[in-house]
């Protein structure tokens, strides 16, 4: 895992895009993400501790996606839909089982935060903190995405609507106690 602030260059979402601003796991916790490395001992298990961290915290969905322009149908597509700003409603774990990726997040100050993943990162995202996600230039990334409750995996793209939200509104409040 490594984090630093989004150059905001134009040029292809899957480029770094490192602005040289490094920042630090602390900050990330400022933002209510976790991050642990456990690394799977094959690249279609999670790590035991993904297990317990799923059990202790109530988990009750996971799915395996794997982005790549072969195992995805419309690629492209879904490549782009992922890089739109969203929020979800609940908290949600992604474990990158294989490849790696970027998560973006806003900052407190509404800039973007590049978060790059890679074998064995497992990230804990708050409800309602606005995202998006890309593959980098290798373009394949296995994740497991772990959700706490059932059906709440709708992304909620960024607009008037979400600023209202309860989650997002929560949130905010988390950040700023
Ligand atoms: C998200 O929440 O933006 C995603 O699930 C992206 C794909 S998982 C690596
Ligand atoms: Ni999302």
């Amino acid at each position: 895992m490594k984090a630093y602030y989004y150059d905001n260059l134009p040029g292809d979402q899957r480029l770094p895009h490192d602005s040289s601003r490094p920042l630090s796991p602390d900050y990330l916790s400022s933002l209510g993400i976790i991050h642990h490395h456990f690394p799977p001992s094959t690249p279609t298990e999670a790590h035991p501790e993904v297990d317990r961290i799923a059990t202790a915290r109530n988990y009750k969905n996971r799915d395996t996606i794997t982005i790549s322009p072969t195992t995805l149908p419309n690629y492209e597509e879904k490549v782009k839909n992922f890089f739109h700003e969203h929020l979800h409603e609940d908290e949600e774990i992604r474990y990158i089982l294989d490849g790696g990726g970027y998560f973006d997040v806003r900052s407190e100050g509404d800039e973007w935060v590049r978060i790059k993943l890679e074998r064995g990162d497992l990230m804990i995202m708050p409800a309602g903190i606005y995202h998006r996600f890309t593959t980098d230039e290798k373009d394949y990334t296995k994740a497991m995405r772990l959700f706490k409750e059932d059906p709440k995996w709708t992304p909620l793209n960024r607009g008037e609507e979400t600023e209202g939200n309860s989650y997002r509104q929560e949130y905010v409040k988390m950040r700023e106690a």
